[in-house]
């Protein structure tokens, strides 16, 4: 009785593998397949792979095999997102290049990806800090340059202390440096910017495209972020100055109601307006504020604060002279970094108001107590009050109404306001694409031009790299000092690198040609394979990368150079893996090592494991899955491919098999493609080990291992593992008598007449009433027939919540205590 040895399948099929090597997309035009494209975030070279890269690859490789199982010609590629501070910050402690680390650590990742076995085409490998990739990077900056998408201005940016360096807004999370978690400060500097916000509309409209492609939660996230509204600007006179201030407001309809008047205490106007009296009080305020963080800024129930400068504004509908404030609430680089107040309908208002005693006027009659009394401002529908013009219309009516009034007299417009702010792309660290700019005192911005193209890094080590403020290629005056392209007279590269999410936002276009030399990528080669059909990676890249690759793909789609304008058609979000309930962590001393996972159960059953703990989008706490239990599975299933490998040969005549046991192989096939179009992997798997079940009965206590129906049985059994445990498959295969590799093998399909079955009818009840009826197949397990009933609309309707307690008499009963 042969004993299942993952170690030595792994030690016999890697080498065979590299040599048959399976996974090649082919272009050749005799090909008649049809193409899928699937993407997997590519990984950053940080170390060796972790359990979150075991887990995010061996979901894709599901999907990815199942495509090439199913006679697509798929295109699976992998490269590395090689640039960024992890190596840099390695360098200077070790006083080294960032290279080094850089590139033996994608060695590294490289050999555990061939013992993980997925099925990668290496031959599209690369790397975003080769030259011949970030010469590419160059290269599209000058193409946003010409098209006045990549401009250069001074303006408060955000800065991360530690790191030293600014970052984009997408990359401040909660007032903190999305890399380190250092707070983040506001500086003035002059920096370069992709101008994204031109693409804001199309962004935020092509959305709806993705609906049922993309996880929800991403796509409200994207909305958010772009945060699109609707409202007016509106001018209002200040006494004593000559140009008008604009506010946004998305209630112009409550215009009557403004009985204050507020300006960003940051904001110039602020300072400009303040009354001289009133400017030491102001200037104290505004430098106590300027200790704040954002996130406290911003805190809602932090009390209200600011002073009042002193001078009036004039309502322009009703002449009115309201006072002039100077507060924290209001936002400098929001809308005009002034508001009008409507302390009855908007609670910062309110609040504010009732601090500072100023009057409140309600002017949507909504039912509701008066704000001025409750401290709670009203919203919802209601009837104009106290508004002139506008009074018994409702807020739907008073919008354009007043709109067009403000439009008659000159003084306000109907306006659209957005959240998102343009990409800030420069950054003063080193490891990076040089940006390709040089500055001449004459001439100005000069692109270097095309065929000059890399700008390569000089060559900077250890100490040379440490963060001050100012790009370390400002001290590699060599490289700095160079003749102006233009006029030829002494000018100065540019010394910032390209924020690394330049790299990742067209890296999967590079892969459909990654050795091209006459552009980013070629055009042709694109059109063949684009966009992705599927992507998959974590949520954390809602709105960084996903965003900013989204945007390079409608600025390439404007230039002629892709044909498609949404770059990833469906995405899935793979979710952590956790041990104990808590994400792993060095402090929380509950790491769980992916190598030395696979040392002790081999990769099959770790990448098995990932697959069965539960649906792909969920969390897995490795304490509550069982890489020992999956190992024993697949022992099982080795057993039953090598018995029935060992009883008969290939090309037996199925259908003279035991009609029980092809019954379930052909409902397994049946189920198991479903449940794989569905990405419901983990009941796949399951049917999996319910048919290897089924063949383990039929070989000791049915017809024996001889028969034609187990040797269907362990051949359907062998393709299917091979989506998920490729090398025990790959073994059994080959026991089977069948040529390599399973890989190729071509998915089974179910013979409809072995799929007829009677069913049984299963009664549900929720709190004792029956709330609904299903059909289900006798065999049906306690598991299935839970999951089934737990998802009936009818029940769901019926549960608020988790059920307390369910009690399965499978298959004729489902009982619900809610
Ligand atoms: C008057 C008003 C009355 C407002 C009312 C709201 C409710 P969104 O939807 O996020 O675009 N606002 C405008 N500029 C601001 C700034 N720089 N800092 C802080 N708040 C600002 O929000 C637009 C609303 O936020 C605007 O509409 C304005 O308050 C405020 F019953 O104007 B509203
Ligand atoms: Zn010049």
């Amino acid at each position: 009785d042969e004993q299942y040895d993952p170690q030595a399948l792994q030690a016999k099929w890697q080498p065979r593998w590299e040599e048959l090597d399976p996974f090649r997309a082919v272009e050749d035009a005799g090909d008649e397949r049809p193409r899928r494209y699937m993407l997997d975030m590519f990984p950053y070279p940080s170390g060796d792979l972790h359990m979150g890269h075991g887990e995010v690859f061996a979901i894709a490789d599901v999907v990815a095999r199942y495509w090439f199982q199913r006679g697509y010609n798929v295109l699976h590629p992998i490269g590395w997102d090689s640039f960024g501070l992890p190596a840099e910050n390695a360098a200077i402690k070790r006083n080294a290049h960032p290279a080094e680390w850089t590139y033996a650590n994608i060695e590294t990742q490289a050999t555990s990806f061939k013992r993980y076995a997925i099925s990668f085409d290496w031959s599209r490998r690369l790397h975003t800090s080769d030259p011949e990739y970030y010469r590419w990077n160059q290269w599209l900056f000058n193409r946003f340059f010409e098209r006045g998408l990549a401009y250069r201005k001074g303006g408060l940016v955000n800065w991360c202390p530690k790191d030293q360096t600014v970052l984009a807004n997408e990359q401040v999370v909660a007032g903190r440096c999305e890399r380190c978690g250092s707070e983040v400060i506001r500086r003035e500097l002059t920096q370069w910017y992709f101008k994204i916000t031109d693409y804001a509309d199309r962004l935020l409209d092509d959305m709806a495209r993705l609906e049922g492609g993309w996880p929800d939660r991403v796509l409200t996230m994207q909305r958010n972020w772009i945060g699109r509204s609707e409202g007016a600007d509106v001018r209002f006179e200040i006494e004593g100055r000559d140009e008008p201030v604009t506010v946004y407001t998305t209630r112009p309809d409550t215009l009557y109601g403004a009985t204050f008047f507020v300006v960003a205490v940051d904001a110039p106007l602020a300072e400009e307006i303040c009354d001289p009296e009133r400017f030491s009080d102001f200037e104290a305020y505004r430098a106590e504020v300027a200790k704040l963080s954002d996130i406290e800024r911003l805190s809602t129930d932090k009390d209200k604060t600011g002073v009042f400068l002193g001078r009036y504004a004039v309502n322009p509908v009703n002449g009115e002279r309201i006072p002039v404030w100077a507060a924290d609430y209001v936002l400098s680089d929001y809308g005009h970094g002034a508001i009008m107040a409507v302390p009855a309908h908007d609670q910062r208002d309110l609040d504010f108001a009732m601090k500072f005693e100023l009057p409140v006027r309600v002017v949507l009659h909504t039912g509701m107590a008066d704000p001025g009394e409750t401290g709670v401002a009203t919203a919802g529908e209601g009837t104009m009050v106290n508004s002139g013009p506008l009074d018994g219309l409702t807020k739907a009516e008073a919008i354009p109404r007043i709109i067009g009034i403000l439009a008659e007299r000159g003084t306000g417009a109907g306006a659209v306001n957005y959240r998102l702010r343009d990409w800030l792309l420069s950054r003063q660290r080193f490891w990076g694409t040089p940006i390709p700019i040089i500055h001449c005192a004459d001439c100005g911005e000069v692109p270097v031009p095309d065929d000059q193209l890399p700008v390569t890094l000089p060559d900077l080590r250890g100490e040379a790299l440490s963060p001050k403020g100012v790009s370390p290629l400002a001290s590699a005056t060599e490289w700095v000092n160079v003749a102006c392209p233009k006029c030829d007279g002494p000018a100065k590269r540019d010394t910032d690198t390209m924020d690394t999410f330049v790299d990742s936002s067209w890296y999967f276009l590079r892969y459909c040609s990654p050795g091209f030399e006459d552009g980013a990528f070629d055009v042709d080669k694109v059109r063949l394979w684009g966009p992705i059909d599927q992507y998959v990676g974590g949520v954390e890249h809602a709105v960084l990368h996903l965003l900013y690759s989204r945007f390079f793909t409608k600025v390439l789609h404007d230039m002629g150079m892709v044909d498609f304008t949404e770059p990833f058609e469906r995405l899935l979000n793979q979710g952590q893996v956790i041990n104990q309930g808590k994400s792993m962590s060095k402090s929380l001393g509950n790491g769980v090592d992916l190598g030395e996972q696979i040392d002790a159960f081999g990769v099959d059953a770790v990448r098995l494991t990932m697959v069965f703990a539960g649906p792909p989008e969920d969390d897995i706490d490795w304490a509550d899955v069982s890489a020992a239990a999956s190992q024993k599975f697949l022992a099982r299933a080795f057993r039953v491919m090598a018995e029935a490998g060992a009883a008969s040969a290939p090309g037996v005549d199925t259908a003279t098999g035991d009609l029980e046991l092809r019954k379930v192989v052909h409902r397994t096939i049946d189920e198991v493609t479903r449940l794989v179009d569905s990405y419901r992997f983990n009941v796949a798997v399951a049917r999996m080990m319910e048919l290897t079940s089924a063949a383990r009965k039929a070989i000791d206590s049915g017809p024996g291992a001889a028969d034609p129906a187990v040797r269907e049985a362990a051949e359907t059994l062998a393709v299917m593992l091979s989506l998920v445990a490729p090398y025990v498959a790959e073994e059994g295969w080959e026991r089977l008598g069948q040529p390599p590799s399973v890989a190729r093998a071509g998915w089974p399909v179910a013979e409809p007449s072995l799929l007829v079955q009677e069913s049984v009818t299963c009664v549900v009840q929720v709190a004792g009433k029956v709330r609904d009826r299903l059909e289900v197949s006798p065999s049906i397990t306690a598991q299935e027939l839970e999951e089934l009933a737990l998802a009936s609309e009818k029940v769901r309707f019926h549960l608020d919540g988790t059920p307390r307690k369910v009690i399965v008499r499978a298959p004729k009963l489902v009982n619900i205590v809610p």
